[in-house]
């Protein structure tokens, strides 16, 4: 038996270090967390854990050239071929900004997601801003502090409150929410969830605070109005490393309990009781979920959130990604550092209105699933499937998108190519080393990209040079010690993280009020929305599930279930029963899905998991709004207002 360590490559906050086990003739026996990654701590998710079973099933085998409403299987020249010679048309004819490339964090690593970027960036093609996931909470967090990273994850284990807002990690990072566990264990330290149904993590928590939908600004203030009358500000710190708190007090003085109470729908005695917790529970953290940034008023959410802990006196006393702590120079990567062309960068929540206008003749989709988790889908369908314009999808697995395609070029997955991927949740590193010779015809991203480049006449050596050496330069300042070849020996090493007293504000410090927004025309501090839910319509929230990885590994548990979960007093106005087909409806569009009756959401909140087709082939995404948050220009998925209606059984007349 041999055991291979390598990397989980998904995009999730944990980043596990795995350690895969091969049998005699290499097959995979089993992945197992590694215990020598102090995040990973020797284990890993449902998913994680079955992903050679995912290797070998629904795979993209070939390349694959489509001839009308089928797919021709075709030789490696081929595709290549066809899409290089589409690619230089279009270049030709319409100009490299109507080139899309189209790409997400499918798999994370430096190698597959970074470097191929070097293609499009020397031939100017239009890109995205990758706003879909967390970009608005950044944003957000930016204003205040300079950048949006916290404290380190491995310090949950020595705090004695853990506050998890917006955030279900039970089930999207199942590693910080065993640290939070160990500490509960360990040195009584109390968890509390802020969540606006009773999730997973809301189930195991010590507290359990249900704001309404939209609300989070009215509670955070609530808490600061309460935080500031039982004087537990820190008022030295407050002095020395923030500005504008003069501002906050002014804000927080107008959310008395009677306002608090009226507008988020929590009782006062839980605002003082987590106020008190706050107050006295040290030291504590608040982590705030990419979820909480998902809807409206998102970006303001998570401002008004992150103000608590550095009242009490905590530099960066949250945590929402680490990404921004890191040194690592991905620009020599991508190659943006090595050229003068300059690429358009579109909005990614925006896009699919420009699909479906033909603003691009040639998409290229790589570690993405955009025809399952872009929002607005009619529209982006719609415009995937114009005759105009030429789709070339670069995957391990058959997926939506790629019955879109023009040509479909299969991809190894993690497990069968090296790379090095960056977390966004700690700051562990390690080499991910081929775990298994490729087991379809696949060739890795950087091969494709240079022999497109190759095909198109590109002579510029950075397109060709190895990987590893921009690897090298970008990691030049990154790490605490060592390099590439010390990664490469196999040893976990550890990324530097910028100072946590470090604000790169304008006037260095923390700003309550802050000037950034103010000068952008954007509100200097979160406002709290006026909140109005129409008479029969509800609100639909949806968020990750233990078994997918958005959508991935339907292969191994199926079909992501086409779901709907709402309580059980709304049912019965409604007529609904468990198991009953509902359409859930609104103006963007309609989706079928079985009905489940669950008091863990009050009335007018529905739930799904995210990202399903629903029962009738309209994805849960056709009801998403693509119009982006003002700050940051991130979605609205948990905003979306929908009615939900039984589907009559067809009466047939005889
Ligand atoms: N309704 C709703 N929609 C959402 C969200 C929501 O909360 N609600 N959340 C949004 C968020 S946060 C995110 S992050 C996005 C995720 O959106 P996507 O990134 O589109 O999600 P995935 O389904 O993980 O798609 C990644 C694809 O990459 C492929 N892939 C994996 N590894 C490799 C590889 O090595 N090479 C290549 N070429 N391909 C690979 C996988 O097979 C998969 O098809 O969805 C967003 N959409
Ligand atoms: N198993 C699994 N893990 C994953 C992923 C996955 O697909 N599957 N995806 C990864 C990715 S790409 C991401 S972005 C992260 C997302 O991970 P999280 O940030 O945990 O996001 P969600 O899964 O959307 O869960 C958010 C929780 O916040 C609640 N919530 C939603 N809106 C609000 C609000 O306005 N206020 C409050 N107080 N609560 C709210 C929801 O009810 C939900 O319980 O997970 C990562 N981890
Ligand atoms: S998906 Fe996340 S929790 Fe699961 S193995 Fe990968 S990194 Fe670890
Ligand atoms: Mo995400």
């Amino acid at each position: 038996m041999k055991q291979v360590s390598t990397v989980c490559a998904r995009d999730c906050y944990d980043t596990c270090s795995l350690k895969v086990t091969l049998g005699e003739s290499e097959q995979i026996l089993s992945i197992k967390g590694d215990p020598a990654n102090p995040i990973t701590q020797g284990f890993t998710c449902p998913r994680g854990a079955k992903d050679h079973e995912r290797l070998y099933e629904n795979r993209v085998e070939n390349p694959f050239i489509r001839k009308g409403e089928y797919f021709e299987k075709a030789v490696w020249e081929e595709g290549l071929d066809a899409v290089s010679r589409k690619l230089r048309e279009t270049i030709e004819k319409y100009g490299p900004e109507s080139v899309l490339h189209l790409d997400f964090a499918g798999n994370m690593g430096l190698l597959t997601t970074v470097f191929p970027k070097r293609l499009w960036n020397n031939i100017g093609a239009t890109q995205t801003d990758w706003a879909l996931c967390g970009k608005s909470g950044h944003d957000a967090l930016a204003l205040h502090y300079g950048d949006g990273y916290g404290i380190k994850v491995v310090e949950i284990s020595s705090m004695n409150l853990i506050v998890f807002w917006g955030f279900n990690a039970a089930v999207s990072s199942p590693h910080m929410w065993a640290l939070a566990r160990k500490a509960r264990r360990e040195r009584g330290a109390r968890i509390v969830a802020v969540d606006l149904r009773e999730s997973e993590t809301a189930k195991s928590a010590d507290l359990w605070i249900r704001p309404m939908p939209g609300s989070d600004v009215a509670l955070a203030y609530g808490i600061i109005n309460y935080l500031i009358r039982n004087n537990y500000i820190n008022q030295e710190f407050v002095k020395e490393w923030t500005i504008g708190f003069e501002h906050l007090k002014a804000e927080a003085d107008k959310w008395t309990p009677g306002r608090t109470e009226r507008v988020t729908g929590v009782a006062w005695k839980y605002v003082e009781q987590l106020g008190n917790a706050y107050g006295t529970l040290k030291p504590g953290t608040t982590m705030i979920g990419i979820g909480l940034q998902k809807c409206d008023q998102g970006a303001d959410q998570v401002r008004a959130v992150s103000f608590i802990p550095t009242l009490l006196g905590l530099h960066r006393g949250f945590f929402y990604s680490s990404g921004s702590s890191f040194s690592v120079n991905e620009s020599f990567i991508s190659g943006r550092a090595l050229t003068d062309k300059t690429s358009k960068i579109v909005n990614q929540v925006a896009l699919a209105d420009l699909v479906k206008d033909g603003k691009f003749k040639f998409i290229y989709i790589s570690c993405m699933n955009p025809a399952m988790t872009l929002p607005n889908q009619h529209a982006f369908r719609e415009g995937l499937s114009r005759r105009d314009v030429f789709v070339t999808v670069h995957e391990t697995h058959w997926t939506k998108t790629a019955q879109y395609a023009d040509v479909v070029l299969p991809a190894p997955t993690y497990l069968e190519k090296e790379d090095l991927v960056i977390p966004w949740g700690h700051n562990y590193v390690r080499y991910s080393k081929r775990a298994v010779r490729p087991v379809t015809n696949s060739r890795s991203e950087i091969r494709v990209m240079q022999e497109i480049a190759k095909r198109l006449g590109l002579t510029e050596d950075w397109l060709y040079e190895d990987a590893w050496n921009s690897v090298d330069l970008a990691l030049e300042n990154a790490l605490e010690k060592g390099n590439s070849q010390t990664l490469k020996s196999g040893e976990m090493l550890t990324l530097k993280t910028k100072s946590e007293n470090n604000y790169s504000t304008p006037s260095g410090k923390i700003e309550f009020y802050s000037s950034i927004a103010a000068e952008a025309g954007l509100n200097p501090m979160p406002i709290q929305p006026q909140l109005c839910i129409e008479k029969g319509k509800f609100i639909l929230l949806n968020s990750a599930t233990p078994e997918y990885t958005s959508t991935q590994f339907q292969e191994v548990y199926g079909a992501i279930p086409a779901v709907v979960a709402m309580n059980s007093q709304d049912a019965e106005r409604q007529g609904i029963k468990e198991g009953h087909t509902v359409t859930i409806a609104n103006e963007l569009g309609q989706v079928q899905a079985k009905a489940t009756i669950s008091d863990t959401l009050p009335e007018r909140v529905l739930w799904c998991p995210r990202q399903f087709e629903g029962l009738k082939e309209n994805s849960l995404n056709c009801l998403m709004s693509s119009t982006p948050q003002e700050i940051g220009n991130g979605p609205r998925f948990n905003s979306t207002i929908v009615t939900v209606a039984r589907e009559r059984p067809k009466v047939f007349m005889a």
